[in-house]
């Protein structure tokens, strides 16, 4: 039986790739943190109650504690690590830039130490997440691997060590170490303070009489948005070749917030129009002229990612992997859940 540990596995990722692991048949190690909560909505399923996977083993760990890391990989002695664990929020990473990079680099740094201190460069196999926000302020439209980054984020810039970290002690130590470039990918499980998905919590909020409006940052930024369970079977892929190598994983379309917002609310039968420019923009039902959507300065990033588009034929050629779902499918998806929990 192959092991697995996943880092972050209480994320939106982690929560499906364990899942998916699992159907695989694997023993996987799920890594969580400490916190004064015991309730992880998105593994709950997988070791309580009925539901629960005996293969699946919860394990307390955090990768800015090299010990505890180190204690884990040395005991289980795996055969692929996935390094999911972050602090993933870019709005975040400005207000909390040392914590970020104590997690997203050199949590990244621990694992790897780790791997390489315990003689296991030849056994272990290790994912990286990294990040279409490396490309940050793009140097070529769309972007592909062979596209020079340029981080515009504590976030990006802590993955952007990750990355080339991980290159090096695949060059250096012979460890199969790749990077996944996954550009943004969503569903049911994100986050609520992503864009994706406070974008759909509000609409059905503002539909069903309780909340008033949505309040947003920058209506102009564009995404290439995929949808997650799509991009986790992806990760494991990239382990099963035969030549360690990094890819972009991605749908190469891009939309623009304001196309998010506009999607999303016609699907509860409610269209949207603009008026004002810049701060002074508003969304308004066509019906009513009522205001359902205002821009709020609070929201926006002391320095923007524009565009990110991705191109990830490479993944096709090598992988035999092309996303099913686009654009409009991910919201219908996103949209039809939240329905149905506000109907519960
Ligand atoms: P997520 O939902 O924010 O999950 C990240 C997980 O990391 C959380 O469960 C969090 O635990 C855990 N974590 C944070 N700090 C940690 C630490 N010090 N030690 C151990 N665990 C820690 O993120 P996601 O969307 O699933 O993304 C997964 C990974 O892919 C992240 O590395 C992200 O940066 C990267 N990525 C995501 C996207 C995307 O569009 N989703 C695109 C490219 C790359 P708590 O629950 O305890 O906070
Ligand atoms: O949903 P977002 O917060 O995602 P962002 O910044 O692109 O980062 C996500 O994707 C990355 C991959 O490219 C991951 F590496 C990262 O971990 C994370 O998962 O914001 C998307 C866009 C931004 O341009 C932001 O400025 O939406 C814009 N936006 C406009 N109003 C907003 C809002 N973003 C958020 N979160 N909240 C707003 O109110």
């Amino acid at each position: 039986m192959k092991k697995a540990i996943i880092t972050g596995v209480a994320g939106q990722d982690g929560s499906y790739l364990a899942e998916f692991l699992l159907n695989k048949g694997y023993l996987v190690f799920g890594v969580l943190r400490r916190s004064s909560l015991e309730f992880k909505s998105r593994i709950d399923h997988l070791y309580k109650g009925e539901s629960k996977n005996v293969n699946f083993k919860p394990i307390y760990g955090d990768v800015t504690d090299a010990l505890s890391i180190n204690s884990i990989i040395s005991k289980i002695k795996p055969d692929e690590i996935y390094n999911l664990a972050a602090q993933s929020h870019v709005r975040v990473s400005f207000d909390l830039p040392g914590y970020t990079a104590q997690t997203d680099a050199i949590g990244t740094l621990n694992i790897l130490e780790s791997i390489k201190s315990n003689g296991l460069n030849k056994t272990t196999r290790f994912y990286q997440a990294s990040t279409s926000e490396l490309y940050g302020k793009v140097q070529e439209i769309p972007q592909n691997e062979n596209t020079p980054f340029y981080p515009r984020s504590p976030y990006a810039a802590a993955k952007l060590y990750a990355y080339w970290l991980t290159i090096n002690y695949r060059e250096a130590y012979g460890i199969f170490a790749v990077n996944g470039i996954l550009f943004n990918h969503e569903s049911p499980r994100r986050g609520n303070s992503f864009i994706t998905k406070k974008v759909v919590e509000s609409v059905v909020r503002i539909k069903k009489g309780k909340q008033d409006k949505l309040k947003i940052g920058n209506l102009d930024s564009r995404r290439d948005w995929g949808y997650a369970p799509e991009f986790v079977e992806v990760m494991w892929k990239m382990l099963q070749v035969d030549y360690p190598e990094d890819f972009v994983i991605a749908t190469g379309e891009h939309h623009s917030v304001r196309e998010l917002i506009q999607v999303s609310f016609r699907l509860v039968g409610i269209e949207i129009h603009w008026k004002g420019s810049g701060i002074n923009e508003v969304g308004f039902d066509k019906k009513n002229d009522r205001i359902l959507v205002e821009v709020d300065k609070y929201y926006f990033r002391p320095t923007e990612v524009d565009l990110l588009v991705g191109d990830s034929s490479k993944a096709k050629n090598i992988l035999g992997w092309e996303p099913n779902t686009k654009f409009q499918n991910l919201i219908e998806i996103m949209i039809e859940d939240e329905i149905k929990k506000n109907n519960k």
